[in-house]
């Protein structure tokens, strides 16, 4: 890994984010000075409603139920360990609106999981918001949390704005031409000196050490190296933090500090009372559950201020309790982390054997495999088909192979097929649980898809019924987005279909990014918040950064920027939940010698493939026939 810039140049103010907006800064060492100019909002009949746009504004609502007003949100890069000491924001020019409607209300928020009902509240009743005054209350918020940028630990500083008012008993908007930011903060007194030494450092037991040598040494000899340190889990000290989970993340606290490590790899599964590496459980409750295993735990290092990120602000050990221990939950991670939750040597000679291949021969062939349908039943959007579209938006020069609900093709021999079509992703974008995917036809809230096959019996895309075993896609492993719950629970009793997705051999994904929880959609409007916003940014910053590790970190980062003005319990869940399973310093590009064939691929195997497209059917039992024979 490059680390082009020494510490202290990250200390030059980075403005980002909002190009569209125009104004003057300026800055001297201790403050911040921004005047932001806003557009005159659109505003237009939506029905009963007025629908209200802004063209500077980063997110589109603020609160489920609550009129949707357009916020814009403002980050601030800073040397790592600034202190905030004020934050004040004028707003100028108040211009005020009459209008006819009320302003449209903002889409609810429903679970994406295979054991709820999808279909959307019927309401035909007008909401006037009669308990509102002024809405938002609030003009401005900020918040602080600790992460990376490109490598280098720094402060963010969230400024989030709200320049339109609304007024629902006077029928009336008030919005602001401009505003103006200042913020007075105290730079790092003893800035944090860390090392150089390494950039990656892998955690396992014991058991894993000899069969991850290898990937140590592939790392490490690789032009330019990926300097990496592998620790087993017994030579990290105990009784340094309160359990062993926090021993392990104190452990790359120190590892951050005094080796210069970046990136992390958790190897070893999770599976509830056989952890094979621990698992500690985020606490953010709803519905249908009361907390999912979250790996955001080991990669939120640090908080605010630069201290330690603990997640337990009651110290009653439950972790990450909403809302009781959000003051103490920072969220940005400050390592590039993921887990491989294997089970046995077997599975880490596989993935370790997958990572090895994709460097030595991946060749990109700019084809995606999609699957979508009607998330939510009762409205006119077919949210996951457009998911898959705004997906596509991300990645110029793409085709997609699409299963899609609306013209009958979600089956699972087309499922099977486009796996077979040597693609560089796959993009699930429907309902799940820890061992299936699924998603509805158009309006069919009762009927699951795929359906059922001869040879598997049941509807959804599931491994325990054959399904993920039917993907010998030809050594060409691609990255795998499911928005969906739970497919990458790695506490479940059995495996998660997150990683039988990867842990194939010869065949499957190279990575895994998925919920470890209950995950949530947003009905009628998919991509504008949780996961299908993630799933959309998700191809965006691997199309820009190709590294993993870094897509997965500034997924959560983005995300807790654009509605860091309006979390609530289900913001915090995306956030917590968005796990990965790959090797985080793998770069999503050409491998060294990209090869469209596999390597070393027996002359039968090629014939049998013919044959499964042709009769997919077969599938099964060939597969039944060759492990007997191999
Ligand atoms: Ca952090
Ligand atoms: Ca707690
Ligand atoms: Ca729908």
């Amino acid at each position: 890994m490059n680390k082009i810039l020494p510490f202290f140049v990250v200390g030059i103010l980075v403005l980002g984010g909002l190009g569209a907006v125009s104004g003057t800064k300026s800055n001297d060492e201790n403050i911040i000075s921004e005047k932001i100019n806003f557009s005159t909002p659109n505003f237009s009949e939506t029905g009963d409603y007025i629908s209200i746009e802004l063209s500077e504004a980063t997110n589109s609502y603020i609160s489920e139920d609550k009129p949707m007003v357009p916020a814009v949100t403002k980050v601030y890069t800073l040397p790592f360990g600034t202190k905030i000491d004020n934050v004040k924001v004028t707003f100028a020019d108040s211009i005020v609106k009459g209008i006819s409607k009320p302003v449209e209300p903002a889409p609810e928020t429903l679970p994406v999981s295979i054991n709820t009902v999808h279909n959307i509240k019927k309401t035909n009743e007008l909401m006037t918001y009669e308990d509102i005054e002024i809405y938002p209350e609030q003009r401005y918020s900020y918040r602080v949390a600790a992460g990376l940028d490109n490598e280098q630990h720094v402060t963010f500083l969230v400024v989030s704005l709200n320049p339109i008012q609304y007024k629902p008993k006077e029928n009336k908007v008030y919005y602001a031409k401009s505003a103006t930011i200042n913020v007075k903060y105290t730079p790092p007194a003893n800035p944090v000196n860390f090392a150089e030494e390494y950039d990656y450092l892998i955690i396992a037991p014991a058991q894993f050490e000899t069969a991850l040598q290898t990937l140590v040494d592939h790392k490490n000899n690789l032009d330019p190296p990926v300097r990496t340190i592998m620790v087993t889990l017994d030579e990290i000290p105990s009784g340094v933090g309160i359990d062993e989970q926090e021993d392990i993340k104190y452990f790359i606290k120190d590892a951050v500090e005094t080796m210069g490590i970046t990136y992390v790899l958790l190897v070893g599964a999770g599976i509830k009372d056989k952890e094979i590496f621990p698992v500690r459980y985020a606490w953010i409750s709803d519905d249908i559950e009361d907390n999912f295993p979250s790996d955001l735990y080991y990669a939120d290092i640090y908080n605010d201020t630069g201290g330690f990120s603990n997640w337990d602000r009651d110290g009653d050990e439950r972790y990450c309790e909403y809302p009781y221990d959000i003051p103490n939950v920072d969220v940005i991670p400050d390592v590039y982390l993921a887990r491989l939750p294997c089970n046995n040597v077997q599975e880490v000679n596989t993935i370790v054997g997958k990572i090895i291949e994709y460097k030595a021969h991946n060749k990109m062939t700019k084809r995606i495999l999609q699957a979508g349908g009607d998330t939510f039943t009762g409205n006119s959007q077919i949210e996951g088909e457009y998911a898959n579209e705004k997906v596509m938006e991300k990645l110029p020069g793409y085709t997609a192979l699409r299963c899609w609900a609306s013209d009958g093709s979600l089956t699972k021999p087309k499922l099977a097929s486009g796996w077979k079509k040597s693609v560089d992703f796959v993009d699930w974008s429907g309902h799940g649980s820890p061992i299936s995917w699924a998603t509805h036809p158009p309006n069919d809230e009762h009927t699951w898809i795929p359906p059922e096959t001869l040879i598997s019996q049941y509807a959804g895309w599931s491994y325990y019924d054959f399904d993920a075993y039917m993907i010998n896609n030809d050594y060409k492993y691609p990255v795998v987005f499911y928005n969906s719950c739970s497919n990458n629970k790695f506490s479940y009793k059995d495996p998660c279909l997150g990683w039988v997705t990867l842990s194939r051999k010869g065949g499957g994904g190279i990575a895994t990014f998925a919920a470890s929880g209950i995950g949530y959609g947003v009905p009628g409007n998919e991509v504008s918040r949780r996961m299908g916003w993630m799933e959309v940014r998700c191809f965006e910053e691997i199309m820009s950064t190709k590294i993993l590790g870094q897509s997965w970190h500034n997924n959560i980062e983005d995300y807790y920027t654009t509605f860091a003005g309006s979390f609530d319990r289900y913001d915090y869940k995306t956030m917590v939940e968005y796990a990965m399973f790959a090797d985080p310093t793998l770069v999503v590009e050409d491998g060294d010698d990209p090869r469209s064939k596999p390597v070393n691929k027996p002359v039968y195997t090629g014939i049998l493939d013919i044959l499964m497209e042709l009769f997919p059917r077969l599938e099964k039992l060939l597969d039944i026939i060759l492990a007997r024979l191999i």
